[in-house]
């Protein structure tokens, strides 16, 4: 598919239309678009140019949230391609991933869940708005080898850090790697709170994960 297709993805999300992006994706899955392509290349640059505008004051919170309506339809597609595209194999690990407290973000999120899952991970996607007890228990319930934290929010940032010394507290720390992601999320952060990992995207949680695991 050529740029133009991406670039119209991307329009769609802007201008709102559900329907327009979902046949987007529609055809271009049936052309044999690359859905991670879909997202990153098309969708992700409409929701990121609506989010700027919303940053500037150009657009206003119900523009905000027609375009990620659009964005949460198309992504919920391909995320189910994207999944289905892993070749089945013994899994590589288990992952808990889930969005912080004070936090209802989930594109990104569920997007890096997917790709994970594609990659021979065992993912359990814990959802949004999430408190440090809940990734407590689902890492007990899950002996999940890896945690995964996600927040776009600056405020919620400091959940993070509360899971890491809850998990510590459990006993858990030693034996589960954690990674962290979303955009206001640095290395320096990362590392400031002691978590094992940053991902900078859902093909760099891939690669991080796989070498917290000693998989790459
Ligand atoms: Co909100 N929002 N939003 N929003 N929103 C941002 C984050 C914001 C930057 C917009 C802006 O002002 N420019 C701003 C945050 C400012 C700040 O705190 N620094 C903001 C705000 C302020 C808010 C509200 C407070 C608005 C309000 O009510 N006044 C409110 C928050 C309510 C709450 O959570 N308590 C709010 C609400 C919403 C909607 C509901 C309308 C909607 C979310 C819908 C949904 O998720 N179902 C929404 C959206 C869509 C956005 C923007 C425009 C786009 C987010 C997105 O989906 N991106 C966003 C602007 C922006 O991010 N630049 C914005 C696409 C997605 C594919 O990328 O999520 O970054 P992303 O995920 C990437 C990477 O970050 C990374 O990989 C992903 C895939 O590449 N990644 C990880 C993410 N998590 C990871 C975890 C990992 C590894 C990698 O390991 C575990």
């Amino acid at each position: 598919m050529d740029q133009e297709y991406f670039d119209r993805l991307a329009q769609a999300v802007v201008d709102g239309e559900a329907d327009a992006a979902v046949q987007l994706v529609n055809d271009g899955l049936g052309k044999g678009v690359d859905p991670i392509d879909a997202v990153e290349r098309g969708l992700a640059r409409g929701i990121m140019k609506v989010g700027e505008d919303f940053g500037a004051g150009e657009v206003f919170l119900p523009e905000l949230i027609m375009a990620a309506d659009v964005m949460k339809k198309a992504t919920s597609i391909l995320d189910e391609k994207i999944k289905a595209s892993g070749t089945p194999r013994t899994t590589l690990g288990k992952i808990v991933i889930g969005t912080v407290k004070g936090d209802i973000h989930d594109i990104g999120k569920s997007v890096v869940a997917a790709v994970l899952q594609a990659n021979g991970y065992d993912v359990e996607d814990i959802g949004i708005d999430v408190a440090v007890d809940g990734f407590i228990q689902s890492v007990k319930q899950n002996n999940a080898d890896v945690l995964g934290m996600s927040t776009l929010l600056t405020l919620p940032l400091q959940v993070m850090g509360e899971v890491i010394a809850a998990m510590k507290e459990a006993g858990l720390r030693d034996r589960v790697k954690i990674i962290v992601g979303g955009c206001p999320v640095t290395q320096e952060f990362a590392e400031e709170i002691g978590a094992d990992a940053v991902g900078f995207d859902a093909a760099d949680a891939v690669k991080k994960v796989g070498k917290l695991l000693g998989r790459s």
